[in-house]
């Protein structure tokens, strides 16, 4: 077996935390003896490392846990042809079982019908090759990743915007230095609690911060202002804000006619949607509105911030482009200390696509239909640029057609848990099962891997190398602290096995630095560009930021870009281009039968569909289960006291959970974590309505009904 790049540190690693795309860093030392069950390493401050100066939540905390061997998978399992049961197997059978699978898919029904699908948890150099093992050893069309489900909209609404995207265009300390926040859909105190020191300090300093969110979070209490719009309801809000702006006179005409391009369209838009009507729409006071403009616009500089909540809608794209709208428009861009910013969610949600995993995507963020960039990465591929496919199916498009005619017949699925958090997941699990053949690689015996053929057990975080890129574009080293067990192997491993296996002998190493290497030769000229890092610079210097070319500048290394846009975007004009947006409603509004707007979203305790976080007792004990948030006017209205059992049911679905009762969240809305499989899974319910440009699910709004279990219809009942 091999392990290269994997060198147990007798000193401690300064490495980053697996989770979100904060990627706190951390410090893991090595623990004498450990208890048989126990992990072999314990989590100390970093306090160097400047996105988070120490600090950690809780589960950042506790992500050892998942290193213990009782928790995690330690063999391959493979599917027993006689008893349909997962059983233990030895590496070399279960490889050959699923490049056989992916081998004959491909022979009887064509190259497409082998698909892939990865997870922006992956680090750079996992995406990268597992971009290069899709359309160099597969050749399909079709692959694509969670990230789809995460911050897509954003990510299609800058390149619109400003000609390209990254997270945040700014360092997250800048934050704290910006004169009005506006952050729409954002739940940071939950969902990255380290980051709420530059909220707190933007407002220490004077700064004024605007939160928009149908329920008061914990980040909601700490706001000047906050604005509770309907789920599903942002474009609106946001049209409504601009047409203030107007009429208020506080457009940067001069900013508008230097830096931008397309203000009549988007005046003319906004124009349309008067104070009363977005009143209307949102639910937000005509008073709340204008207080919002007046802090945005009295502020010297001010940035906007959108994160799930106003992205994950079946019009996210539009609603995105309304909040930037709103920046071009003020001259709250483009400048120090102003911007917009998306706060992206993964560990890895950046740079995850920006490598290759994106169905449309080459790797340094190039279009795999420009024939250029095919050029290019073929030459570094070493293969013929007419050989790689072109783009294939959406995240959930793919999922949708697993197993039908002209869909994917066998998967490789490395990094995602769709059967809990996939849109309409029942429908999501069916489709799993039609499939010909499921490979998973996982570190746990995830709900998805219960489905498969073959389950590779693979190395974690802390026993492995490579690089992550965080929210704000900085590139970070994940470092090895220990050896994984026996019976473990890296990611990499498994996709140079399967190449192997597939007849691909060379270009899939197994040493992440070897990867990443060819990676910054592949992304070179490309907008994201990582051609200046390496290894050694990310340790000297804590991170880079991106776009880091490899020329250099006065005689020195370039020193990558953490800001963007000062002098011009990233547009051939070198102008902001403002979008061209009307409001529209959700893809399922409420009516008689289906009468309350559900929208779904996460909790501290836990982490995405919860595959680690549930496996983790001081996690589970924080956060044991399911539940409905749901104000007290409607709980009296169904006669349900906090804890009673609720059945909740939309079109696709109904669930069992019981009542949190709570004067967070308004009346007519209901509110449910997506961390939970079974009878209490969130994402039974949900709406697969996809943007018709990024292709997010609807996940933040859906119309349901809510009744007292006794009252309802069968516990976990699924259409
Ligand atoms: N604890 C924890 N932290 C995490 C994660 C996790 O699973 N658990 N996951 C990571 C990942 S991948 C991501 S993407 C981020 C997500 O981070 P966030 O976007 O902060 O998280 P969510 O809870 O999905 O949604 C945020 C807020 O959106 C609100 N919301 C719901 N519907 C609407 C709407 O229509 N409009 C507006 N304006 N707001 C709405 C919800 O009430 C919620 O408070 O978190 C990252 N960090
Ligand atoms: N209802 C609802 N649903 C949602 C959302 C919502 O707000 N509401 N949010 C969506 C969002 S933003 C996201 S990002 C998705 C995330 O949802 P998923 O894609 O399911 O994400 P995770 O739960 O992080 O799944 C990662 C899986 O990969 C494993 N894993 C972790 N690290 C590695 C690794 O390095 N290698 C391998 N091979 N496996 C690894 C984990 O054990 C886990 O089983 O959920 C989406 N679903
Ligand atoms: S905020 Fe995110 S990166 Fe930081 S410790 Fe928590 S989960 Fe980990
Ligand atoms: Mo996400």
């Amino acid at each position: 077996m091999t392990l290269t790049g994997m060198t147990p540190a007798a000193q401690p690693a300064d490495t980053h935390c697996p989770y979100c795309s904060l990627q706190c860093g951390m410090r893991l030392r090595r623990v004498v003896s450990p208890p048989p069950d126990g992990p072999g390493v314990a989590v100390e401050e970093r306090p160097e490392f400047p996105v988070n100066r120490g600090a950690l939540c809780g589960k950042g905390r506790s992500a050892t846990a998942v290193l213990a061997p009782g928790v995690r998978l330690t063999a391959p399992l493979v599917r027993d042809r006689r008893t349909g049961r997962l059983r233990e197997a030895d590496w070399d059978e279960a490889l050959d079982r699923a490049a056989g699978g992916l081998a004959d898919a491909a022979a009887r029904y064509g190259r497409d019908a082998a698909g892939v699908f990865g997870g922006g948890g992956l680090t750079n150099e996992k995406a990268y090759l597992l971009g290069k093992f899709a359309r160099v050893v597969l050749r399909t069309a079709n692959i694509d990743y969670n990230g789809r489900f995460c911050m897509s909209s954003a990510a299609a609404a800058q390149r619109a915007a400003f000609g390209l995207d990254r997270g945040l265009p700014f360092p997250l300390a800048d934050i704290a230095r910006t004169g009005c926040l506006i952050l729409v859909g954002g739940n940071p105190a939950d969902t990255m609690p380290p980051a709420m020191r530059y909220f707190q300090g933007q407002q220490a300093a004077g700064g004024k911060l605007v939160v928009v969110d149908p329920r008061r979070t914990r980040t909601a209490e700490t706001a000047d202002l906050h604005l509770r719009p309907a789920p599903g309801t942002d474009l609106a809000l946001a049209l409504g804000l601009l047409h203030l702006v107007v009429a208020e006179g506080r457009v940067d005409e001069e900013f508008v006619a230097a830096r931008t391009t397309g203000w009549e369209q988007a005046h003319a838009a906004a124009m349309a949607h008067w104070p009363e009507r977005v009143e209307r729409i949102t639910g937000v006071p005509v008073a709340a509105l204008r207080r919002a403009v007046e802090l945005f616009c009295d502020a010297p500089t001010g940035m906007v911030l959108t994160a799930r909540g106003g992205e994950q809608h079946s019009k996210g794209v539009d609603t995105v482009g309304a909040w930037i709208n709103l920046c071009l428009a003020t001259g709250h861009a483009g400048r120090p200390f102003s911007g917009y910013g998306c706060l992206t969610g993964q560990g890895n949600g950046q740079g995850g696509r920006e490598h290759g995993q994106k169905a449309d995507q080459l790797p340094g963020y190039r279009s795999i239909t420009d024939p250029a960039a095919r050029a290019h990465v073929a030459r570094v591929w070493g293969v013929d640029p007419d050989t790689l496919p072109g783009p294939g199916r959406s995240a959930y498009e793919l999922l949708d057609t697993l197993g039908t005619d002209g869909g994917v017949r066998a998967l490789l699925l490395m990094g995602s848990n769709p059967v809990v958090s996939a849109p309409h997941a029942s429908h999501v699990t069916e489709r799993l099962r039609a499939l010909d053949s499921l490979v998973v690689c996982d570190v746990v015996r995830s709900e998805t891997a219960e489905l498969a053929d073959v389950v590779l057990p693979t190395a974690q975080w802390a026993e492995e190398e490579g690089t992550m890129t965080n929210l704000e574009g900085r590139v970070i080293l994940r470092r090895a602290a220990l050896a994984p067990p026996p019976g473990v192997r890296t990611d990499l491993d498994v996709l140079h096995g399967l190449a192997e296996r597939l007849g691909v002998e060379k270009g899939f190493p197994t040493a992440a630095e070897e990867v990443f290497e060819e990676l910054r030769e592949a992304s070179a000229g490309g907008q994201a560009d990582y051609s200046g890092i390496s290894y050694a610079r990310i340790r000297a210097e804590d991170g880079v930021f991106w776009p880091c070319p490899s020329a250099e500048v006065g005689r020195r290394p370039h020193p990558g870009t953490p800001r963007l846009f000062h002098d011009r975007f990233a547009t051939p004009d070198g102008r902001a281009r403002f979008a061209d947006v009307s409001h529209r409603p959700a893809a399922e509004e409420p009516d008689a039968e289906y009468p309350l707007r559900l929208t779904t979203g996460r909790v501290l305790a836990h982490y995405q569909s919860g595959a680690q976080t549930r496996r983790t007792p001081e996690l589970q004990r924080a956060a044991p289960g399911p539940f409905v948030e749901l104000h007290p006017r409607l709980a009296a209205r169904l006669g349900v006291a906090e804890g009673a059992p609720l059945t909740v049911t939309s079109r696709r679905g109904t669930v069992t959970a019981p009542a949190r009762v709570s004067d967070r969240i308004r009346p007519d809305t209901v509110f449910m974590p997506f961390h939970w499989p079974g009878p209490g899974r969130a994402n039974t319910l949900t709406n697969p309505a996809l943007d018709p440009v990024s292709r997010m699910p609807e996940f933040k709004v859906c119309a349901v009904r809510v009744e007292a279990a006794d009252a309802g219809a069968g516990a976990g009942e699924e259409r």
